[in-house]
């Protein structure tokens, strides 16, 4: 249960919690198109929270919206106010944040017609996605027999409502069969991503995670691929078949509410020695001591909740 707080951000001001409502013939909850983003902000080592990757994701949420034809009627920056807006409002210093554009009421079918494109920055607590032992020990992991996006079918750098609907299935799946989370394949049978996360496995020390054909771009997988060169590893982009994963050394999930989350079992065969490996561990200590603003080499990836909105949202054609 997400535990109630005091504001929501809705259509340009804050409302109270309960006032966060929307009527029943929304467009997207009937047809699946609204334009999300998972962030997360950190409590940092020296008391101040920061919003990790703040503009990268606000990036991808006008990303998915330019995809999907929906006119933000708000600037990134506007956007960004706003999330450290109803973290203050509600007195967090952590908090997981979900910004979302849907399409409001109006004409109903599938064509949206013009109704409104309404936005909503709501934030909550939530701790370790997976769990704690999750990011300690590792979770248990099940392919899942429901296949993941094609690219002409569903369009995957846009993170948006309708392309859950598969990830529900999967994780349903594979949660009633006793396993932590599924793993999905793409139509060729190769390794896509798990329902929420990316994934990567780790052999002789080099490390492997699918190209971004059909999978989202995550901001996790980008700043485990540069820390784990800042840290003297070799990454390949590659495409490759669930058996790599079995004779791995290592394997894990990276995302916004996963974080970095080690796997310790797929279909019943152990990875490796059954427990996180070093690289992982290493990769782990590296992302945490980035996000709570302990490694001063990544500062611009934080965005502090006590400066200013940094700069201009650069760019929309990035992943
Ligand atoms: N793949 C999928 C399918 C996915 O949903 C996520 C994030 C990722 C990869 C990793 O992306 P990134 O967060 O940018 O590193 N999933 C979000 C939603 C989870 C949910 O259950 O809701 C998240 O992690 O916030």
């Amino acid at each position: 249960m997400v535990d109630k707080l005091k504001k929501i951000w809705l259509d340009g001001k804050l409302v109270d919690w309960d006032d966060a409502r929307v009527h029943v013939l929304t467009h997207s909850l009937h047809y699946g198109v609204a334009a999300f983003e998972g962030v997360r902000c950190y409590l940092c080592h020296d008391g101040r929270s920061a919003i990790f990757r703040h503009k990268e994701h606000t990036r991808r949420l006008f990303n998915s919206a330019k995809i999907y034809l929906m006119d933000i009627p708000y600037t990134p920056e506007t956007i960004m106010d706003a999330t450290k807006e109803v973290i203050e409002a509600n007195g967090l210093k952590e908090a997981y944040i979900r910004p979302i554009a849907f399409i409001g009421d109006g004409v109903m079918g599938v064509h949206p017609g013009s109704n409104a494109v309404r936005v909503s920055v709501i934030c909550w607590k939530w701790g370790a996605y997976l769990g704690d032992d999750g990011i300690a020990k590792g979770i248990r992991v099940k392919t899942s027999s429901f296949t993941r996006h094609h690219q002409n079918i569903m369009l995957t750098k846009a993170k948006v409502s309708g392309n859950y609907v598969n990830s529900v299935l999967s994780k349903m799946e594979v949660l009633k069969a006793g396993y932590d989370e599924a793993l999905m394949l793409d139509p060729q049978g190769n390794v896509a991503e798990g329902s929420g996360e990316n994934i990567f496995f780790v052999r002789d020390r080099k490390l492997f995670t699918p190209p971004l054909t059909n999978v989202l771009p995550g901001i996790t997988r980008d700043t485990i691929i540069t820390l784990a060169h800042e840290l003297g590893y070799e990454v390949r982009e590659e495409h490759f078949s669930r058996d790599s994963l079995y004779l791995a050394d290592e394997v894990f999930f990276t995302g916004t509410a996963a974080e970095v989350t080690p796997v310790r079992e797929i279909d019943d065969r152990v990875i490796g020695e059954g427990r996180p490996g070093e690289v992982v561990k290493s990769l782990q200590k590296a992302f945490f001591d980035v996000v709570k603003g302990k490694d001063k080499a990544h500062g611009e990836w934080l965005d502090y909740l006590d400066q200013p909105a940094r700069g201009k949202v650069s760019g929309r054609s990035a992943g």
